[in-house]
C-alpha cells in the first residue's frame, strides 16, 4: 500500500456517538427521600448532589441528571422507573438526545 491512504486528511472523520440526557421529572407524590435513594443507587450520586437534582426537578419541573451514550441512558431511566413503579410510586425518568 502507498503511505497516502494513510495521510489523516484523506480518512473520514469519524464521528464521536449523540449522547443522550436522562432528565428526572418532578411529580406530586413521590417522596423525596425516595428521589435522592434512586439518584444515589441508579447514577451513583453522593448525598448531596442527589439532594441537589432532586430540588432543582422539584422547583424546576425537571431537572437533567447525567448524560451518557444512548443505549445507557435508556437503559438507567428504564431502571429507576421501574423500581419507582415497584414501590408503587409515579416517578418518572426520560431520556433526550443532546443537541
Ligand atoms: N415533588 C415531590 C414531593 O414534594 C418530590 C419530588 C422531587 C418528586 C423530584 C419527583 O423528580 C422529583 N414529595
Amino acid at each position: 500500500m502507498t503511505d497516502t491512504v494513510f495521510d489523516t486528511k484523506l480518512q473520514p472523520k469519524t464521528e464521536r456517538p449523540r449522547l443522550h440526557k436522562v432528565i428526572l421529572v418532578n411529580d406530586d407524590f413521590t417522596p423525596r427521600e425516595f428521589v435522592v435513594f434512586i439518584l444515589k443507587a441508579e447514577f451513583r450520586m453522593n448525598e448531596g448532589r442527589a439532594q441537589q437534582v432532586m430540588l432543582t426537578a422539584h422547583q424546576r419541573g425537571a431537572c437533567v441528571v447525567a448524560v451518557y451514550t444512548q443505549d445507557i441512558a435508556e437503559t438507567k431511566a428504564t431502571r429507576a422507573t421501574d423500581a419507582a413503579r415497584q414501590k408503587g410510586y409515579p416517578l418518572l425518568f426520560t431520556t433526550e438526545p443532546e443537541e
